[in-house]
């Protein structure tokens, strides 16, 4: 394989899909030196069969508001790779999903599924739907249509669809619900599921969790903790809150949020009833951070600005890609980070990326650092499929080995000669390699 060669290949068929060509980049220049020294991943095409999805599905989605007024949205169904299992992957309703942003996600998900450990595919969906100011009602229709194309191609053992931006517990409970009235059947066919429905504990705190457990073991390495670190979360959905929940209680401090308007920075830490405050204002479909100043005084507002220029110690991008760049990167060293954990996907820039290891930062990548969500879905299919539940302290006590693992896992792959480790060429290796050998044993498909 020479990379080059295949980049510019890629771009040809598939111009302007700018994030999937970045993913792709990404993981093509970790692994060349390994895929070039083992003649049977070229000879199977390996590569070529990998970067492309085995398909997608495109759909509209008519819906009609409160109003009686029809909209009509697109939506898709990206199944990249089910080589070592099912697709697996979330669903994204953001007014800036497209295929490229789709590709990328779907991408990155065959080989975070694969850290995990568990036999789960790759592959990703959602919607350019805006739940932004859309009532309970507006999302619930949205939802029942966006399934009724959407369930002929899924199934409990064939795609298994989860959260992302803009899906949540309320979002999958209208998706599953709808499921459920056309297949006739109650089976684990979405995760993040209610409690009371199949769904399983810590799933909805799991990707913070496990992206600060990751955290946690990177830290180790240089006999650091979280306790008395200062941390810098963005966004405040999904995955900031499991984060912020996680480092408070290692010992840490959350000084800031972030929403797309801007960022709070709350020196005094943002724990227990802060917390609760955001969660209440988050369920009401309402902006989250400028609210948060009003209520909580002493902490500050900075409108389109984003958190990482504030010193901090750990610094846990939750939002979405692209969201940390260069400049960023570079006032995060400047300021004496240690560390970069990536909560949300692709959230680094690559030239940021080269900034941190340019300056030996610990660098988690999402597909090591959040895999702990795709990872806790693994463990509900599980349950589903046991039909039994397991306790908080034995999901928990999982995701925490799965996460110490997946650590283990980049330490092997990713250390070099004067004993750094570069996290984003392990995990890409980890996570490539067990899926190639399956398509190798499994033929040319
Ligand atoms: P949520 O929708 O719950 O939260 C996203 C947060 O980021 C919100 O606070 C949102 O603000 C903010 N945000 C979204 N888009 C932008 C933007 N363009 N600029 C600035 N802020 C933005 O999503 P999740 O927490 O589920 O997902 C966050 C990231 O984590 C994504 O990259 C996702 O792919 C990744 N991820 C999610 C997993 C999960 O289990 N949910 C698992 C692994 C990774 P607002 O609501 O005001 O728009
Ligand atoms: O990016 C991700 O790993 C997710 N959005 C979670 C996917 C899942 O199937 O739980």
């Amino acid at each position: 394989m020479n990379v080059e060669k295949m980049m510019n290949a890629l771009e040809a068929k598939h111009p302007g899909e700018v994030e999937y060509l970045q993913a792709v980049h990404e993981v093509l220049e970790s692994i060349e030196e390994i895929y070039n020294a083992n003649p049977q991943f070229e000879s199977a095409g390996i590569i070529e069969r990998l970067v492309e999805p085995d398909r997608i599905l495109t759909f509209k989605v008519p819906w009609v508001d409160d109003n009686g007024k029809v909209h009509v949205n697109l939506g898709y169904r990206v199944q990249f790779n089910g080589a070592i299992g099912p697709y697996k992957g979330g669903l994204r309703f953001h007014p800036s999903v497209n295929l490229s942003i789709l590709k990328f996600l779907g991408f990155e998900q065959i080989f975070k599924n694969s850290l995990t450990s568990l036999p789960l595919g790759g592959g990703k969906g959602g919607s350019d739907f805006d739940a932004k100011g859309k009532s309970d009602t507006e999302i619930m229709r949205f939802c029942q249509s966006f399934m009724m194309e959407l369930w002929r191609l899924i199934g409990p053992d064939t795609d298994v669809p989860a959260g992302d931006i803009g899906v949540g517990g309320r979002e999958i409970g209208f998706l599953y619900g709808m499921y459920k009235k056309l297949a006739r059947e109650h089976t684990g066919v979405l995760t993040g599921k209610g409690l009371n429905w199949g769904g399983s504990l810590i799933r909805p705190e799991a990707t913070g969790f496990g992206a600060v457990y990751f955290a946690k073991e990177m830290l180790a390495t240089k006999g650091e903790s979280f306790e008395g670190k200062k941390v810098a979360l963005s966004g405040f959905g999904n995955v900031a809150w499991g984060a912020a929940i996680k480092v408070n209680e290692l010992g840490g401090k959350v000084v800031t949020i972030s929403g797309p308007d801007g960022y709070i920075y709350d020196e005094e830490g943002i724990s227990g009833d802060k917390i609760e405050y955001l969660l209440e204002l988050r369920a009401s479909n309402q902006d989250i951070v400028k609210p948060y100043s009003y209520e909580f005084p002493n902490a500050k507002f900075y409108a389109g600005k984003r958190p990482w220029e504030v010193a901090v110690d750990v610094a846990i991008p939750c939002a979405t890609q692209n969201e940390l760049g260069k400049e960023d990167a570079e006032t995060l060293v400047k300021n004496g980070c240690m560390a970069i954990a990536e909560g949300a996907n692709m959230p680094c820039t690559p030239e940021a990326v080269e900034v941190i290891h340019d300056n030996k930062l610990l660098f988690a990548p999402g597909k090591a650092a959040n895999a702990g969500g795709v990872a806790t879905s693994g463990l509900e299919m599980s349950q589903n499929s046991l039909k039994f539940s397991w306790s908080r302290e034995e999901v928990d006590e999982k995701l925490h080995t799965i996460m110490v693992n997946i650590h283990k896992a980049c330490v092997e792959h990713g250390k070099d000669a004067e004993g750094y480790v570069d996290y984003v060429k392990g995990a890409n290796i980890a996570g490539f390699l067990k899926v190639a050998n399956a398509m190798l044993d499994q033929g040319v498909l």
